[in-house]
């Protein structure tokens, strides 16, 4: 658990240089117990009806995250953690955006160099997210990996939270080689590994190909007052009346969100994953309907 003394170290840290890196603030049982919890949801994707994954290129994310088990909701609401994001942000913060996804290594997939202080509006209509830079205020991103991570790691531009901010800039890969001497990766590190990081730092997944290496991770964006509600987090009833008023808090119990769940994927993707399974499927159904139309098959009440 995080005492006072190392909440004002972590606190330090993250004001020069932009993050700090937590190691066992959560017992090795509870971080097992999730990665229990998200292992059948995370190798089927949500389909009809069925609740498991949302795949967007080379990462797959657990479809509706908080809603599987107290054990999830108290990773986003550690108290001590929370203390030390709301003392260095200045207020009461909200979970603005967060998500539980498993990366797998790819030849053509990278992430940009980017700043997280951002929130997105969802239109209806077109199924699309915009997104908005937030300049001028601080809100942390905590990363925690559910995973052991060899490579494929969260690398930082360290102090990177002291001038990104000045430009309206979301995206930084043609600025590279001016802060390649300040990065810092977090590669070779065991799960329950957590970075807590203010949300202007430059930053990316490390890109990574050719290892087998499979990366599990969670992430949420934890943001003032002045920034949107963010996304819907969806509960199970089990889990509601057990909420103490620091968790009704972060979770925005009561407010209406400003935005959708990030991302929505392509429906070929997760087609795509099922591969042969989705032609059995679908002439099983095709079949399914002839017999009934031929009289061999009584037709469903
Ligand atoms: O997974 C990582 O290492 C970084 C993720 C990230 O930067 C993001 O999702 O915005
Ligand atoms: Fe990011």
């Amino acid at each position: 658990m995080l005492q006072l003394e190392s909440t004002q170290e972590a606190l330090e840290s993250i004001k020069q240089k932009g993050y700090v890196e937590l190691k066992n603030i959560f017992s090795q049982e509870k971080v097992e117990k999730v990665n229990q919890i998200i292992e059948s949801p995370l190798n089927r994707p949500s389909i009809n009806g069925s609740k498991g994954y949302i795949r967007k290129n080379n990462i797959r994310f657990l479809f509706a995250t908080l809603s599987w088990g107290r054990e999830i909701i108290e990773l986003y609401t550690h108290p001590a953690v929370i203390r030390l994001i709301d003392e260095y942000v200045g207020e009461p913060v909200h979970l603005s955006n967060f998500r539980i996804y498993r990366t797998f290594p790819s030849r053509y997939e990278r992430m940009a160099w980017h700043v997280d202080n951002k929130f997105e509006d969802y239109d209806e209509k077109s199924g699309t997210f915009t997104t908005h830079l937030a300049l001028h205020d601080k809100g942390i991103i905590m990363i925690m990996y559910l995973s052991d991570v060899e490579d494929g790691g969260f690398q930082i531009v360290e102090g990177s939270h002291l001038w990104s901010f000045k430009e309206p800039k979301e995206t930084w890969d043609d600025r590279e080689k001016d802060f390649s001497d300040k990065i810092v990766t977090f590669n070779n590190r065991p799960k329950g590994t957590t970075i807590i990081y203010d949300y202007r730092c430059v930053h990316r997944a490390k890109p990574y190909q050719g290892t087998r290496q499979i990366r599990t991770s969670l992430f949420g964006q934890f943001s003032p007052s002045f920034m949107p509600v963010g996304e819907p987090i969806l509960l199970n009833a089990r889990d509601i009346d057990q909420l103490n008023d620091l968790q009704k808090r972060v979770l925005k119990v009561g407010e209406i969100p400003s935005s959708e769940n990030w991302p929505i994927g392509e429906p070929g993707e997760v087609i795509e994953d099922l591969g042969l399974k989705a032609i059995r499927s679908l002439l099983f159904v095709q079949a399914k309907k002839a017999a009934k139309r031929l009289g061999i098959r009584k037709k469903a009440q």
